[in-house]
């Protein structure tokens, strides 16, 4: 049978070869999971700007910190969003699937009848039990239509918590990790369980009883004011699920994953800009929006490290499958392994413009009236502009990589 990426050799008009784009390469931390269970975390709204953040003597998210500190513990600090008109959902699907989100419409409907072959499909081909965990309404974003697609055996959804005090959308995530813990236990081992958190959007508002970081009086009653003290919160449930996972005897045998859909604090937005750029100490832009962390603890190993290698949410599905010692047999990526690939390039399509990039050295934002000339490049460290003419190499691929991607998803081409 011809696997996908010689399908694509064919039936591409650019005739670009996909080939090697179904493999990841090997060489670091090569199968140090493997046939461990797989926890994978999709945080709401958790940009990367609070990680290991001491703020007036508080640290806004222990219990990251903690998984990052330990001795097992990979941290990618150069990691980004990559989602398309879908916000959360796209997130999602960047991340199992290792394609590019649709521009269209949310890619969970526009292309809700296509095939896939992600994570969750690739470990049941390898034994595994894979459910996903999400406390809302399961029609939304068509998740219950998708995931069987998708790959995801059961979707435990809103009507299958019991719904106490509610926050925002509803379930809290402290109920919401408190009761998966039954459910998890359910699963047939190994078992990937994909998490999806709630509590941590916009606009950021719990309860007093809730807010346990003492605020800088320039930040009360501001959106980064709240975005601590609901970051605190979620961070805070997690560590106590971290905790019932170690109870239950799952901890030592399963590797947590955890990463943040998407930006929650917006630029440009007055409000945003003046108070992250005093807070930051330079000025708050697209690349500090869409940075977002990525975390993968294996049980049992040394793997502990922070990784600062430019990737994004395409990359998770290679560099995971690389830990957990599994090939992609059948689909195709356009994500890399980010621990051992060369590339420290990524393509971006919404916020900033398609055509928009970011690598180890500069970020290229495409001018939103489609002028080449009227874009705008600085250096992501020294903040100082960069020249345009440097950019082009960049800013040509970014375009073909989506393009081509697109293709796939418009023409059905993963079977
Ligand atoms: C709803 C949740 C929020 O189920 O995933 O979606 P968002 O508004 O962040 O895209
Ligand atoms: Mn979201």
């Amino acid at each position: 049978m011809m696997k996908i990426a010689e399908k694509i050799c064919s039936l591409s008009e650019k005739k670009i070869c996909l080939q090697d784009r179904a493999k990841t390469i090997g060489g670091k931390y090569t199968g140090v999971g493997k046939g461990k269970n797989l926890i994978v975390i999709q945080v709401e709204a958790l940009q990367d700007f609070v990680i290991g953040l001491n703020y007036d003597g508080q640290e806004i998210t222990p219990n990251l910190n903690k998984l990052i500190a330990n001795e097992s513990g990979l941290y990618f600090s150069k990691y980004f969003e990559l989602i398309g008109r879908g916000k959360t959902s796209d997130a999602e699907f960047a991340t199992q699937n290792s394609l590019y989100p649709s521009m269209d419409n949310e890619t969970y409907t526009a292309y809700q009848d296509n095939t896939f072959y992600g994570l969750p499909w690739i470990l049941r081909d390898n034994g595994y039990t894979s459910w996903a965990f999400h406390g809302y309404k399961k029609e939304f974003w068509n998740r219950d239509k998708v995931y069987p697609k998708q790959g995801f055996e059961r979707f435990i959804s809103e009507e299958d918590y019991q719904l106490g005090e509610t926050l925002g959308f509803g379930l809290t995530d402290e109920d919401f990790f408190e009761q998966s813990i039954s459910y998890i236990k359910e699963m047939k081992k190994p078992f990937y369980a994909f998490m999806i958190t709630l509590s941590n959007h916009s606009p950021f508002e719990i309860p007093e009883k809730y807010q346990k970081i003492s605020l800088r009086k320039e930040h009360k009653g501001t959106l980064l004011g709240n975005y601590f003290q609901t970051v605190h919160y979620t961070d805070e449930q997690i560590g106590k699920f971290i905790e019932n996972l170690k109870r239950e005897g799952l901890y030592e045998d399963t590797i947590i994953c955890l990463y943040g859909d998407h930006f929650g604090l917006k630029t440009p937005d007055k409000e945003n800009d003046k108070l992250m750029s005093d807070f930051l100490g330079y000025p708050y832009d697209f690349d500090e929006m869409m940075r977002i962390p990525l975390i993968i603890h294996v049980p049992g190993t040394d793997a502990n490290e922070e990784i600062t290698k430019t990737g994004s949410q395409l990359d998770f599905l290679p560099t995971i499958l690389n830990i957990m010692g599994m090939q992609n047999e059948k689909g195709i990526m356009f994500g890399k392994d980010i621990i051992n690939s060369e590339s420290s390039f990524i393509a971006q399509q919404t916020y900033m413009l398609k055509g928009s990039f970011i690598d180890g050295e500069k970020v290229f934002v495409m001018s939103r009236d489609g002028i080449y000339d009227h874009s705008r490049a600085y250096n992501i460290e020294t903040r100082q502009p960069v020249n345009l003419d440097d950019c082009k190499e960049g800013y040509n691929k970014a375009i073909k990589e989506i393009n081509i991607s697109d293709f796939i998803l418009k023409n059905n081409l993963v079977k």
